[in-house]
């Protein structure tokens, strides 16, 4: 690990144990988005899923020692806020992970799913269909002991890998997830919190919603680029930073994948990215369903965190307006 990586994961594990109320269901409450989603195996993608597949972690501090549950909401497919195509034929997988190489290893990181993305210890596993009994309710994933996740203390301490795989038909599943402290109750594990490589949500329906993702800068970023698909030319996509107002990142049409690039300035370091989904005004886009991920000048893919960390980010106007030197 560079040095530059260590001092800020010293410097985040301070910030995580700040805030932690807002850190624990997915989609994060400071990000404004409804549902996570993940179609079946036999999707079309031009509806919104690239792959398939969905991959999120959790950190839990620690000096955490009690117990930790996962709980998801609304797991099978065929309820209200599902996506209906044909006949509901949907299955969905979720399992999660711990122990040595849960995180650790590379493909896990990546967004592709090639190689041994499924890495560490298979702790559990269910697979859903439709089941009314599922409809907008919880299932829970657990009890873990917080040691059975891979310590990391650079990602804040253990971590626990969940992966959401589409496996047959064609709809969409739409569902959150919360990590807590109850097997029947969400409750928050203090100073924990979640992050994401790449994410694959739905957008609000109604076009006066902002959603957002918070991606840190560590002072090693010079560039980052962004990449995209099946946005359908939902409005714009746009950055907030101390020291970019609104720069406008390329946002994909139907079925398709778009990037852009944008450079990262030292006024940027060490803080979080606002990144901005504002919707088009008219006509609305219905059920939009998008991906979304980031890689630094390396190439290596950049969490987004469910609690910006360092706080939201404002745009500085006397860095904006300073003078070229
Ligand atoms: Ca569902
Ligand atoms: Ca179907
Ligand atoms: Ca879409």
């Amino acid at each position: 690990m560079k040095p530059t990586t260590t001092l800020y994961f010293i410097i985040l594990s301070f910030l995580f144990n700040l805030s932690s109320l807002s850190a624990q269901p997915v989609p994060a409450i400071d990000e404004n988005i409804p549902y996570l989603v993940t179609f079946g195996g036999d999707g079309d993608t031009a509806w919104g899923d690239d792959d398939f597949c969905q991959i999120i972690f959790f950190s839990i501090p620690e000096n955490y020692d009690r117990p930790i549950f996962i709980r998801v909401s609304d797991p099978d497919t065929g309820s209200d806020i599902d996506e209906q195509k044909g006949e509901w034929d949907t299955t969905t997988r979720f399992s999660v992970y711990g122990g040595d190489g849960t995180c650790s290893e590379e493909d896990a990181r990546r967004s592709n799913l090639q190689g041994n993305y499924k890495s560490g210890n298979l702790l559990a596993s269910k697979t859903f269909a439709g089941n009314p009994r599922y409809n907008k309710s919880w299932y829970t994933f657990g009890p873990f002991n917080p040691t059975e996740g891979e310590l990391l203390p650079e990602y804040g301490g253990y971590i626990f890998k969940m992966i959401i795989e589409g496996i047959d038909g064609d709809d969409g599943n739409l569902y959150t997830l919360f990590l807590t402290t109850e097997s029947d109750e969400n409750r928050p594990v203090e100073g924990a919190f979640a992050f994401y490589f790449k994410y694959k949500f739905r957008l609000h329906n109604d076009v006066k919603e902002v959603s957002h993702i918070y991606p840190y800068m560590t002072s090693d970023v010079i560039a980052i680029k962004q990449s995209n698909f099946d946005w359908d030319s939902d409005g714009s996509i746009r950055i907030i930073s101390p020291a970019k107002n609104g720069e406008i990142l390329a946002a994909s049409a139907d079925d398709e994948w778009v990037e852009s690039r944008h450079a990262i300035t030292e006024d940027e370091h060490n803080s979080s990215l606002d990144i901005q989904m504002i919707k088009r005004q008219s006509p609305m886009v219905k059920d939009n369903n998008v991906v979304i991920f980031l890689e630094n000048q390396y190439g290596e893919l950049m969490p987004f965190y469910s609690i910006p960390i360092g706080g939201i980010p404002e745009y500085k106007y006397s860095i904006g307006i300073k003078p070229k030197q």
